[in-house]
């Protein structure tokens, strides 16, 4: 066992700005990873969790994904899979990476289960591949110090039979280090379980390859880039060769969809060039708009870029001009368009309308309820209404989610009645 090949937040079914482009996209760059995968058989790949970005992708997906996981089954490829927090369930079931484990004989994603005297079984989680051991961390959706006691804990146990053990070892696991993200994140490096030979994570979506740690690790990051902050750090898939006394990790270069960001300050057109009334500054900003999306597109020629329009404003924006000049001139030049709104003073203003309307205060109401700091209330609440405005379903989850991690599941409990 010498070489294995580590991804992770591969992000299958996503669609990211709700553009079925883009859903092609993340399925198209994790077939590329398929090929390159049948093509050069590594010993085992490794998927550090979020290999789904969602706990119930539609069936067309799963059908999809399943195809492509039982061709390296057929053609004997150990894949091993650690869940995250996007193909998690909030319930206690199970999953489509359970169900994939089920269907197919070489890939593997255990989960903590509970024996009959009600003891976690943590065996479940080393799996053995004939002269290297993968140890894989649940996922645990639980405050950062309760994760925190549990992961050690698991660590613990995994050092323990690692320390028995000839042959390489690996920790598979979704979750932050405190260096590399200090949100949220359970765990520091010199806690990561000192037996391994390399520690194979996902969560943080920028590359991160670290082989002089203490325990030598890394994040391939994401796959395809989701969100705008992402574009400039893509991920890769990592070769880990393991024969040596240290691994060596070498990225895999992919081509993917050209992504661009341009920006048009529409405070700058309405003051600067003598341009004072509202149709001259109207005028600049389509012309300005057009000519950056032409400009930007030409750099990419043969291809399909995704071209981010971010358009800044301290004050109201003709947003349907905006939108019509945009459309056209993307579709002029091939490109696909997604208008990002910087409307300075929005959220301000939308802040102080959700806390002083009237005496009942739906931020007053969130807080007390979740029992955090108005500030943070209203600032969930914002995302939840920019996400809601921008017809962006996932992020309007994304945010009902992490109000759902806060709350105790007594409170849960006792909203929805049951006993
Ligand atoms: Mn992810």
């Amino acid at each position: 066992m010498a070489t294995i090949l580590h991804l992770a937040d591969v992000h299958l079914a996503a669609k990211p700005y709700n553009m079925e482009e883009r859903r092609e996209d993340v399925f198209r760059t994790f077939e590329t990873v398929v090929d390159i995968i049948l093509r050069d058989r590594p010993d085992a790949v490794v998927i550090a969790g979020d290999l789904f970005d969602k706990p119930r992708p539609p069936l067309k997906d799963l059908k999809r994904a399943a195809r492509l996981f039982r061709a390296l089954d057929e053609k004997g490829i150990n894949v091993i899979v650690a869940h995250g927090e996007h193909d998690t369930p909030h319930t206690l079931d199970e999953t489509v990476l359970t169900l994939l484990d089920a269907m197919l004989d070489r890939f593997k994603a255990p989960v903590l289960r509970r024996g009959a005297g009600g003891e976690a079984m943590l065996r479940n989680l080393v799996i053995d591949l004939n002269g290297l051991t993968v140890f894989v961390t649940p996922f645990f959706r639980e405050e950062a110090d309760k994760r925190k006691n549990s992961l050690l804990k698991i660590f613990r146990y995994f050092d323990d039979v690692a320390r028995g053990r000839m042959g390489k070892k690996i920790l598979l696991g979704h979750f932050a280090l405190d260096v590399e993200l200090p949100y949220d994140a359970p765990v520091s490096p010199l806690e990561l379980p000192e037996s391994m030979d390399y520690v194979a994570l996902g969560h943080i979506h920028s590359k991160r390859i670290r082989l002089d740690s203490r325990v030598p690790y890394a994040y391939p990051g994401v796959l395809d880039p989701l969100r705008i902050d992402e574009i400039k750090t893509p991920g890769s898939p990592l070769w880990v060769d393991l024969s040596g006394d240290s691994p060596g990790v070498e990225e895999i270069r992919l081509e993917r969809r050209p992504q661009a960001v341009v920006e048009v300050d529409y405070n700058r057109g309405s003051e600067s060039g003598g341009l004072h009334t509202g149709s001259d500054a109207r005028r600049w900003l389509v012309a300005e708009v057009r000519r950056k999306i032409l400009a930007e597109a030409s750099k990419y020629p043969g291809k399909r870029p995704l071209i981010h329009l971010v358009i800044k404003s301290s004050g109201d924006v003709p947003k349907a001009l905006v939108i019509r000049e945009g459309v056209r001139a993307a579709s002029e030049a091939g490109a696909l368009l997604k208008i990002h709104w910087k409307v300075a003073g929005k959220r301000d203003d939308l802040k102080r309308g959700l806390v002083h309307k009237g005496s009942l205060s739906l931020v007053k109401i969130v807080s007390d309820h979740y029992k955090i700091p108005e500030q943070a209330s209203a600032l969930i609440l914002q995302d939840l209404v920019d996400s809601a405005i921008s017809g962006d379903e996932e992020g309007v989850v994304r945010v009902l989610e992490k109000l759902a991690a806060k709350v105790d599941k007594k409170v849960w409990e006792s909203i929805l009645g049951v006993r």
